[in-house]
């Protein structure tokens, strides 16, 4: 049977199919097996994302994406040793470590990205864990980030469950701590924290009434069985986190995993088709990577059920797409932001505009990918010679 429909103009799954899987509520699981998922990953690739579009369809609108911004508001010179990470001080990176940005500066990123579409500002710090001093500034930071109507993240390293609170009383919608890895697979990646460690994290979070925004990261060397632990993981958290990051490693010069083997594309959007079949109601993010993706792949991560981005140029200290590109890439796949302004021709011209101004005024630009200074105008030019 021909199907001529496509994504933007279809809002529901041919009926026909025999995939279909049926309407459900009682399809939200929490004792998933590693065979489980590892059928799930063996299964055709067509099937599988036929299955997770469907099971999407049931509970997202399937053109709505939603939009977060980051910040590092404090960069480099972490103590901890996780190998991915370009911000710990046991690796030469070359990266500048950078003091706590000030409030104000933080104030003016977060006004940016709610002008350029985002809906949610995540501020990121190179930190084992907060000191008790740092919460007064942290808290401050929420109050007034929220005072502009965005939604708040934050990602700063262990909470306990007093800091969580604080946290929370002071506005904080989403806390963002990632498994990264399986259990079995972490110690080769992270020593100076244990995995229990990170579990306790999260059940602070919860405890204090927060969302919980919680994933990983593929494409470290890690078995394929290690990708069905990370998911099990997740999927089997007494409550599923509101928000899954799937990150796919950015290779960073200088740390331990910078010439590990690539992953294939589609063993990534097979990963993010299968957090969407076993967090059903979890946004599933396309997080970290997606500037070595093609808009095909990315097209597919969709397809499979992704349903937020990271948008704006830079992520913690790496690159990330342009905001035109994205949307760009959003016009072509019909899909809109969740919450905000569609992605019209009106709105992809301010977008430019407003990102060749920006760049114009920023000094530098500091990608952790590339060890060296790029000039603000340098990418500027490159904006308009790409139009
Ligand atoms: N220091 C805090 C912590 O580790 O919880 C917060 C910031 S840390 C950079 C947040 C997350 O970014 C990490 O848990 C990891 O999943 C992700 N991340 C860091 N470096 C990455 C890389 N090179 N590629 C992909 N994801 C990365
Ligand atoms: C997440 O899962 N990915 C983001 C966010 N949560 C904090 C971080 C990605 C960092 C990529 C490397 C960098 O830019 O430093
Ligand atoms: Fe530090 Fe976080 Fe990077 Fe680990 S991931 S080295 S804790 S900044």
């Amino acid at each position: 049977m021909s199907n001529t429909h496509t994504l933007a103009d279809n809002n529901v799954a041919p009926e026909s199919n025999i995939n279909h899987v049926p309407a459900a509520n009682d399809n939200i699981r929490h004792d998933w097996s590693i065979q489980e998922i590892n059928d799930l990953f063996a299964m055709p690739f067509n099937d599988l994302l036929f299955k997770a579009q469907t099971i999407h369809r049931q509970h997202f609108d399937p053109n709505q994406v939603q939009v977060s911004t980051l910040l590092s508001i404090k960069t480099g010179a972490c103590p901890e040793d996780c190998k991915y990470c370009p911000q710990s001080a046991r690796y030469d990176t070359g990266l500048e470590k950078e003091r706590l940005l000030e409030i104000e500066k933080v104030i003016e990123r977060a006004k940016e990205a709610k002008a350029a579409g985002s809906t949610r500002f995540c501020m990121g710090a190179a930190w084992r864990n907060p000191k008790d001093r740092d919460m007064p500034y942290v808290t401050n930071m929420v109050k007034e980030v929220k005072k502009l109507g965005l939604e708040t993240c934050m990602t700063l390293g262990m909470l306990t469950r007093d800091q969580a609170l604080s946290l929370k009383q002071a506005g904080l919608d989403y806390y963002n701590h990632n498994l990264d890895t399986s259990p079995e697979y972490y110690s080769d990646i992270i020593t100076t924290r244990t995995y229990q460690d990170r579990l306790d994290t999260l059940d602070n979070v919860r405890a204090a009434g927060m969302n919980v925004c919680s994933g990983g990261i593929v494409g470290m060397g890690e078995t394929a069985t290690d990708r069905s632990g990370l998911l099990r993981q997740l999927a089997n958290l007494p409550h599923h986190p509101e928000s899954v990051p799937i990150n796919m490693l950015v290779k960073v010069k200088g740390t331990p995993l910078d010439s590990v083997e690539d992953l294939e594309p589609f063993e990534f959007i097979r990963t993010i088709a299968i957090a969407r079949i076993l967090m059903p109601k979890s946004y599933v993010r396309l997080s970290a990577g997606r500037e070595s993706m093609n808009e095909q792949i990315q097209a597919l991560c969709f397809m499979a059920g992704a349903n937020s981005i990271f948008y704006g140029c830079k992520l913690l200290t790496t690159s990330n797409p342009e905001t035109h590109e994205d949307v760009q890439l959003f016009r072509k796949l019909g899909i809109n932001s969740e919450k905000t302004r569609s992605f019209s021709d009106e709105a992809y011209e301010q977008v430019l505009q407003e990102e060749i101004q920006q760049q114009e005024t920023n000094d530098l630009f500091v990608d952790a990918t590339k060890t060296s200074m790029t000039k603000a105008s340098e990418k500027a030019a490159a904006v308009s010679n790409s139009n």
